[in-house]
């Protein structure tokens, strides 16, 4: 698919999850790079420069996006090669980078497995391929569990997770997402995926992640946060809080004289969470 595609999906929300995103960016820049037509070095580079920086404002407040486009960036300008040798070495390095992105996903699901226990209930929200991924593998590993995943207004991205798990045949049940309090005190475990890690280790995730982390820990469950390492904000920038079109939350529905706020993710501190969960492992406490 082409840069302008993959963004505008990526914006209407056609294409969602933080690291499917990033991989989604990186496919794109490479689908660019094998129809670029430009006769120089500085020509290939800047136009690749120009596309990334396309893909990379899709999705204000995960950082995946524009680390992704980065790392595609930096790779090929590590490349000490003319046209036409580039475009060829620029493919391979994209080609690895994607291969590495998918990597880190397998081995953080394999390893975020083990957090798993047989006979929990697991309380999860909106729809992370790194969570659902990861209780995937949990089952496949013969572990017996029960899942509940809340809706997720507006957008019900907790159907996506409800569908995906219950077809892998694991027991879900769909909660709205008023639910969350209600339910807590029988959840044993409760995980989220990311959109961003900060800096200072608070998490940016969707909206509601933080109304359930006062949740777990006013009934004492554990919080885990499963995310790539994509997701860090190592430069410390910070990403905007997206705001989504007031339309997602109406769907149709006229109240005049009525502001909507559609604010689409929130900021957990990061003391919240029981542990976070990368490729590189499970850290317990911060
Ligand atoms: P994975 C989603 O947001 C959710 O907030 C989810 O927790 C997060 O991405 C991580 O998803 P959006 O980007 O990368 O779809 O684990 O709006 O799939």
């Amino acid at each position: 698919m082409s840069v302008e595609s993959v963004a505008r999906d990526i914006k209407e929300m056609k294409i969602q999850g933080a690291v499917t995103i990033a991989i989604a960016a990186e496919e794109a820049l490479e689908e660019f790079i094998k129809s670029c037509q430009a006769g120089s070095r500085d020509d290939f580079l800047s136009q690749l420069r120009a596309e990334g920086r396309k893909l990379a404002e899709a999705r204000p407040s995960a950082i995946a996006l524009p680390n992704a486009v980065r790392a595609f960036i930096e790779k090929v300008e590590a490349i000490n090669l003319g046209m036409p040798d580039l475009k060829e070495a620029a493919l391979l390095a994209g080609k690895e980078l994607i291969a590495d992105t998918k990597d880190s996903f397998n081995e953080l699901i394999e390893k975020g497995s083990e957090v798993v226990r047989d006979g929990q209930l697991i309380l999860i929200h909106c729809h992370s391929s790194t969570v659902t991924g990861l209780l995937k593998k949990a089952w496949d590993k013969g572990k017996r569990f029960k899942v509940i995943c809340t809706e997720t207004r507006p957008s019900k991205q907790g159907f996506l997770s409800a569908k995906e798990l219950a077809e892998h045949e694991i027991p879900t049940t769909l909660v709205v997402d008023s639910a969350v309090a209600s339910v807590m005190p029988g959840v044993d475990m409760a995980m989220v995926g990311a959109d961003t890690v900060l800096k200072n280790g608070d998490v940016v995730n969707k909206i509601g992640t933080l109304g359930l982390a006062l949740a777990a820990k006013e009934f004492g469950v554990p919080m885990y946060v499963a995310t790539q390492r994509i997701k860090f904000d190592t430069e410390g920038k910070g990403v905007d809080i997206e705001s989504r079109p007031a339309e997602e939350i109406l769907e149709g529905a006229e109240l005049p004289g009525v502001e909507v706020e559609n604010l689409v993710f929130d900021i957990t501190k990061k003391v919240y969470f029981r542990g976070i969960i990368t490729e590189g492992g499970v850290r317990q406490k911060w």
